[in-house]
């Protein structure tokens, strides 16, 4: 079993149900969610800047799945929530459930690239993922603390709420 950790966001209804929702829904999908950070509503980034704010929050995971079958266990929880496909590129949406690190994984196909090119560059995804584990490495050895102190303040992350519910560890 690899651990894994993936990125929640949403910009549109009621944010936390939704991250919430995203939770409850991976487990039918193969994924053990193991824990989760607390929540941070974040400056929009990216190609659409003119948008509401989004709730983010990482995930810890573990999951008997290669990298494809994880990014399709993510799109169906979108789909679950009601996300239909399309749909501006960086736009609004209810749901977004990115694979950010698989284990020690180096990956890139037209779908998917590991780690997930915004764990270097965006401090939405690296200081939630840095409240799940400080210490935590990318495949190539760079420490995240490291790559969220080389990065400019511009983008506003502010802790929103507590960590979404997990189901207790059943071993
Ligand atoms: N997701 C995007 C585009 N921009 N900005 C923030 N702050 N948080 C996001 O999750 C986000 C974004 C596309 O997935
Ligand atoms: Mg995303
Ligand atoms: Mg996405």
């Amino acid at each position: 079993m690899a651990i894994g950790y993936l990125g929640l966001g949403s910009n549109v209804g009621d944010r936390r149900a939704q991250l919430q929702a995203a939770v409850d829904a991976l487990p039918a999908h193969g994924v053990r969610v193991l824990a989760s950070s607390s929540t941070y509503d974040t400056d929009p980034v990216g190609e659409i800047l003119d948008q509401p704010e989004f709730l983010n929050a990482a995930l810890r995971i573990e999951a008997a799945l290669g990298p494809d079958a994880l990014l399709d266990a993510c799109k169906a929880v979108e789909r679950d929530l009601g996300r239909s496909a399309g749909g501006p590129r960086h736009g609004p949406r209810p749901i977004d459930v990115d694979v950010l690190l698989l284990g020690d994984l180096q990956y890139a196909t037209d779908r998917l690239t590991l780690p997930h090119e915004q764990v270097h560059t965006r401090r939405f995804v690296l200081i939630p993922l840095l409240e799940l584990d400080f210490a935590l490495t990318t495949p190539a050895g760079t420490r995240l603390a490291d790559a969220l102190a080389v990065l400019p303040v511009d983008e506003d992350v502010r802790r929103a709420g507590p960590p979404l519910a997990v189901p207790e560890a059943t071993g």
